[in-house]
């Protein structure tokens, strides 16, 4: 057979279609950054009617990236480039402060931008001489810059550009990720690969990957990063390493990143030769002011310190008979002439202490409170013990009203199912940010604490434990991305729902159609109450693999520390189950304000998915339900089974509806959290069957293998476990 001209072309063409196609892949890199072409004929009309060119002002390295990256999404979306142009023109897109821009002064909105402060935007439809224009504008250049990654999303999520009136500034000042990357790459509770920042290559080989890194977290208004883990190492702060934090300081500067460091507390012994690092030595206050000199030398714009003390084996002020508070007061007092701050970890517990675990911090905090420098923030994890599937939220919120109190959540998945379970935090994250304290009567909610609002206090900031490593896709898994997105969007703003932050996040991530958009909303908005139903209902906590925390251990006992076993915190007997934290128990519940103390503290008032939290309850007692403790026990854990096969279900339905690169990674990643899922149900049930010698009840299939089988699982090297120093 002979090939006319024709079809030979045509065949060529075909085969250049499929590579391009091909290349395409979608590995996940892009982010939430990906720009697809809109393919909706008349809303791509409408949008390029509406955008014709774009005219800035000064140009200085920050507009500089807002530009390009308003060229990068502008020219893949709607295949245009908006032209430069000094003119203001019809659909021209004005971008600058007033200061910058003789237009956008002319135009005077200075009362407008009034509420923006120096991070905020608007982005407002006008006209200028009879002519319809956009205008993106702030007090300062990192506003325009958020207010363009705004402008760009509203595009990206296909909304309607033609009458803007946006005003938006953040409600937390210090906007932060916190990496817990060690200096030889590995990260402490990473589980997306290795460290991306390449030590050994910087200061001279830039990956690419930093400016991405930097663009995506600008697109969500993060502006700060601590570069290395909170188990710290003193060598960062040696000149060889800090020329590197520099080289990565000068990426992020544009994008309105800022670096800080985590300050290990015997850095002056270590690195320094001083024979001691008492806080109150003058020898060693001079070592940290030297050192904060030569670290602004290099980086003008150094955030400051993150310290973990005295805690977990790390050094601290304790060690010199000092407080944490002298200890903080001692580095801010180096900082505080370049404006930099010091966040002091308040998740300190000690094995010698003869006091639950889950109090330790506010004993040690809540007496201090006032007694730090003003450029001092405390920084508290969201919950009393550590980052639990569920915790009812930290006693301290709203304890500390003259000590500016930060939040600290965990985007990584320590403790719920690591990269390969679909867990969406947003939800985790507004349970804790939505609880009133009752500090200042109803209304004080954990979120007016760190937002300032309800003890005026002059600093702010929430940090997130970041999941980001070199894989390929940034966070092992696909909808890990998700949880870093929506940790940022709720820093800005913490009144958002969990529910549109990921609507915003799906439309951008993978598709605007509807229907995919609300089967993928679904799957997201119950995945983190089921994590916790198949891993510890009703407030169960730490009862996962020793030291890895990976699977189900609630066996655990007889280490160096009663506080790392899992028997410790869920005290099953055969009475019952649940650590009784009432008066008659370790009374942490006195900790909180009168009105949550009594609510926690009452086994009739206290919400069930606290209850083992707070109470040790008997296995045949009634719950609401009229359930026994024990059957309510057996159906969490078959409910929470029973819907990852659900969310498995649901996702093939996506089956070509998505990219097939996705869905693929996706779905064996369902698969892999399916078996997780009852391999938790199975030993959880089994294990606490030995204390409640009771039947799982008869409808529910009985677990296929012997509690001895789950019990001699063993994982060495399970990824993310803590090094040993
Ligand atoms: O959750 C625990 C982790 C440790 C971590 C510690 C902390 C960085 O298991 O790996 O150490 O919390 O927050 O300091």
């Amino acid at each position: 057979m002979k090939l006319s001209v024709v079809m030979i072309r045509t065949l060529l063409f075909f085969l250049i279609l499929c590579s391009i196609i091909r290349s395409k892949a979608e590995d996940g890199y892009r982010l939430w950054l990906r720009y697809e072409r809109i393919t909706n004929v008349s809303l791509l009309k409408n949008y390029t009617r509406q955008l014709t060119s774009v005219h800035i002002g000064k140009l200085s390295p920050t507009i500089q990236v807002a530009v390009e990256e308003l060229q990068l999404a502008i020219k893949s979306m709607l295949v245009k480039e908006l032209a430069l142009t000094a003119q203001v023109q019809s659909g021209t897109l004005l971008l600058g402060t007033p200061a910058s821009t003789p237009v956008i002064q002319a135009m005077n909105i200075s009362e407008k931008l009034r509420n923006t402060g120096p991070e905020g935007y608007l982005i407002m439809s006008t006209a200028w001489n009879g002519k319809k224009v956009i205008v993106i504008t702030a007090n300062t250049d990192k506003g325009v810059l958020y207010g363009v990654f705004h402008f760009i999303r509203l595009i990206q999520t296909q909304q309607d550009i033609s009458d803007l009136n946006i005003s938006s500034a953040p409600k937390i000042k210090l906007r932060l990720l916190n990496h817990w990357d060690n200096l030889d790459r590995t990260v402490e509770r990473g589980y997306a690969g290795f460290s991306i920042w390449d030590w050994h290559k910087l200061p001279d080989f830039i990956d690419p990957r930093y400016k991405d890194y930097a663009r995506a977290n600008a697109s969500i208004g993060i502006n700060g990063t601590v570069l290395t883990n909170v188990n710290a190492n003193a060598w960062v702060l040696t000149p060889h390493y800090l020329e590197k934090v520099a080289a990565l300081a000068n990426v992020f500067r544009p994008y309105g990143i800022r670096v800080y460091l985590t300050a290990r507390f015997s850095a002056p012994t270590e690195i320094g030769g001083l024979p001691t690092a008492d806080p109150l030595n003058p020898d060693v206050q001079q070592w940290w002011n030297k050192k904060v000199r030569e670290i602004y030398n290099l980086i003008p714009d150094f955030g400051g310190f993150l310290v973990k003390a005295n805690s977990e084996g790390q050094p601290g002020p304790q060690n010199f008979g000092r407080t944490h508070a002298e200890g903080a007061n001692m580095l801010a007092r180096a900082l505080a002439p370049f404006n930099g701050v010091v966040m002091w970890r308040a998740f300190v517990y000690d094995d010698k202490i003869p006091d639950d675990r889950a109090k330790q911090a506010f004993n040690e905090f809540k007496p201090l409170d006032g007694a730090f420098l003003p450029n001092v923030l405390v920084q508290v994890k969201n919950g009393p013990i550590d980052f639990q599937p569920r915790e009812p939220f930290h006693p301290l919120f709203g304890a500390m009203p003259a000590t500016p109190l930060m939040m600290e959540f965990q985007i990584t998945q320590e403790y719920t199912g690591f990269s390969t379970h679909l867990v969406y935090l947003a939800n985790q994250f507004k349970e804790c940010l939505s609880s009133d304290t009752y500090a200042r009567g109803e209304g004080s909610t954990v979120a007016r604490v760190i937002d300032g609002s309800l003890h005026n206090y002059p600093i702010t900031g929430m940090a997130g434990v970041a999941n980001i490593g070199t894989d390929r896709n940034w966070t092992g898994h696909h909808f890990g991305q998700a949880n870093w997105y929506a940790f940022g969007r709720l820093a800005w703003n913490h009144e958002l729902t969990a529910m549109s932050v990921a609507e915003e996040w799906i439309r951008m991530t993978f598709t605007n159609e509807l229907h995919v958009v609300n089967t993928i909303k679904k799957l997201m908005d119950s995945s983190w109450e089921t994590t916790v139903n198949y891993m510890t209902p009703l407030g169960l906590h730490h009862i996962m693999g020793w030291n890895h925390h990976y699977g189900p251990a609630p066996w655990i006992q007889d280490k160096h520390r009663a506080d790392w076993t899992s028997v410790y915190y869920h005290r099953a007997d055969e009475k019952g189950l649940g650590f009784d934290r009432t008066p008659s128990g370790s009374n942490a519940v006195s900790q909180y304000t009168q009105r949550v103390s009594e609510k926690f503290g009452s086994r009739l008032n206290c919400p069930e998915k606290f209850l083992l939290w707070f109470h040790h309850v008997g296995w045949t007692e009634q719950l609401s339900s009229g359930k026994t403790l024990w059957e309510e026990l057996c159906l969490a854990y078959y409910r929470g089974a029973a819907e990852v096969k659900q969310m498995l279900e649901t996702w093939s339905t996506l089956q070509g509806k998505i990219d097939d690169d996705r869905y693929e990674h996706v779905r064996t990643m369902l698969s892999i959290q399916h078996k997780e899922a009852i391999w938790w149900r199975n030993a959880c049930v089994l294990y606490f069957q030995t204390f409640s010698k009771m039947e799982i009840p008869a409808h529910l299939e009985k677990p296929d293998k012997p509690l001895s089988y789950y019990m001699q699982l063993e994982f060495p090297y399970a990824p993310g476990i803590k090094p040993k120093w």
